[in-house]
């Protein structure tokens, strides 16, 4: 075979389409050129407890990529779509139903897609003695930047790399390479937006701050996903049904009526109950019903507690009495964090039994921040009477 550095990024181009990912773009192993704007995020707090990107050894990979592979030459940014099927939206907006990002419905991306740049890796070792490091959302790269640098596409007001024949539902990986693959993209995108400021005006929090801006704290996305914690007790009422992740800034977005159904059948739902499960089902979840429901899926990754909270979050902002028995049991649940937000969404809903019930438990649990809760939610019913 031809090795020549054109032929081989032909046939690198020839093997990412065959498995199915959407875009390539070469660029060389520099810093990414809004590395400046990044550290600003971080000195401004935006990045809310995800401690792990400001760590000196992150940021001292991101200023020179020859601290993760030796003798880097080029970064080859790579898009695979995940866009499936536009779920009715009856379904979605039903308040008894949590609402899933997308990108969860099917499985688990970070294995699969790891998997493909593997391959790819691989194949450039075999043709060109490459070496070679694959990234698939790790914290050490700007995976933005350098897809938009590759010219991947265009970072939209709502911080997302959107093709303009594609959209933005694609996720980002990269292979860092010591070859010198000849580089796709003289001139990156510019911005597309132009006036346009849907996704500000429609972020139900107000994370979008301002273009090109969020602020982690405050999105639905880093509060049911990242965060370990509690959510703030102010935020929750807006996170409506969403208890995996948020679309919003992407839906409304007008590029997004190019999107194109992925060709990777993993990532399509395998039912309803996948893409928008009754949050009834969901709270009565043991450890090993969470297990075998989600093994595979990224829900997996947050654990069960976690996915509780914000499965109790959203029966808080339905409302409705119906969930009053299935929620009293999770009072007495093992997790704490369970525990604290059970008694909100009790709060919410309200009644006799549910006062009763908040009584009870006041005098017996022996947390001091689910007391906290229980506390005000008590103190919110006495309010509401
Ligand atoms: C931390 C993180 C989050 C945080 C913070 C997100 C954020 N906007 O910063 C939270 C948990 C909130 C989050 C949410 C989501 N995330 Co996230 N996340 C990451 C992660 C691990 C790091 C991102 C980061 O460093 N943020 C800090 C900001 C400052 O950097 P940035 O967003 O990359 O922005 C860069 C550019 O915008 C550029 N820039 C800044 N100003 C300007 C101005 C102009 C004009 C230009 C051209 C560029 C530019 O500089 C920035 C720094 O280089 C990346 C993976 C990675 N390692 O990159 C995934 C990643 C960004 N997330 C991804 C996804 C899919 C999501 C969600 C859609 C998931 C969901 N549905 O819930 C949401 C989208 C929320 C949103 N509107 O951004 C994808 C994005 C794919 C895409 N097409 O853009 C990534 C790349 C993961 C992946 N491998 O696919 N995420
Ligand atoms: S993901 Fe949702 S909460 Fe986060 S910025 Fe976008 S619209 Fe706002
Ligand atoms: S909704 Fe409008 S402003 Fe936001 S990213 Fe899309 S085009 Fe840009």
């Amino acid at each position: 075979m031809d090795t020549s550095a054109a032929a081989l990024l032909s046939a690198l181009q020839d093997r990412a389409s065959r498995l199915g990912l959407a875009l390539l773009g070469v660029t060389l192993a520099e810093p990414a050129p809004h590395l400046a704007a990044y550290e600003q995020w971080l000195a401004a707090g935006l990045h809310a407890d995800m401690r792990y990107l400001a760590r000196p050894d992150r940021l001292a990979r991101r200023r020179d990529l020859s601290v993760i592979l030796p003798g880097v030459q080029r970064i080859i940014s790579v898009a695979l779509s995940y866009y499936t099927v536009d779920p009715p939206a009856a379904l979605v907006n039903d308040p008894s139903r949590g609402r899933i990002s997308n990108y969860a419905w099917g499985a688990d991306y970070h294995d699969l897609f790891t998997a493909k740049l593997k391959g790819l890796g691989e194949f450039l070792a075999e043709q060109a003695g490459a070496h070679y490091e694959v990234y698939v959302d790790t914290g050490a790269i700007l995976e933005r930047d350098h897809a938009w640098a590759a010219g991947l596409g265009f970072i939209g007001k709502n911080n997302c790399l959107i093709h303009p024949h594609t959209g933005s539902y694609l996720f980002l990986g990269e292979l860092l390479v010591d070859i010198p693959l000849p580089v796709t993209t003289e001139t990156p995108l510019p911005n597309r937006c132009g006036v346009c400021h849907r996704c500000l005006d429609a972020c139900p929090t107000g994370a979008l701050i301002d273009a090109y801006q969020l602020d982690s704290r405050r999105c639905i996305s880093y509060l049911t996903i990242e965060n370990k914690g509690p959510i703030p007790r102010s935020l929750r009422p807006l996170l409506g049904n969403w208890i995996y992740g948020c679309d919003i800034c992407q839906q409304v977005c007008p590029w997004q009526r190019f999107r194109q159904p992925t060709a990777e059948l993993a990532f399509y739902p395998a039912d309803t109950t996948r893409l928008a499960p009754s949050l009834l089902d969901l709270i009565q979840l043991d450890e090993a019903d969470f297990r075998h429901r989600f093994q595979r899926s990224p829900i997996y990754r947050l654990k069960r507690a976690r996915f509780l909270r914000n499965v109790a979050v959203a029966i808080g902002n339905w409302g409705n009495p119906a969930a009053v028995p299935l929620l009293l049991p999770r009072l007495q649940d093992e997790a704490p964090l369970i525990r604290g937000h059970v008694a909100w969404a009790l709060g919410r809903i309200g009644g006799a039994i549910v006062q009763y019930a908040l009584r009870k438990q006041a005098v017996r649990e022996t947390d001091r921040w689910v007391k906290e809760e229980i506390d005000a939610a008590l103190a919110d019913l006495g309010r509401g009477q």
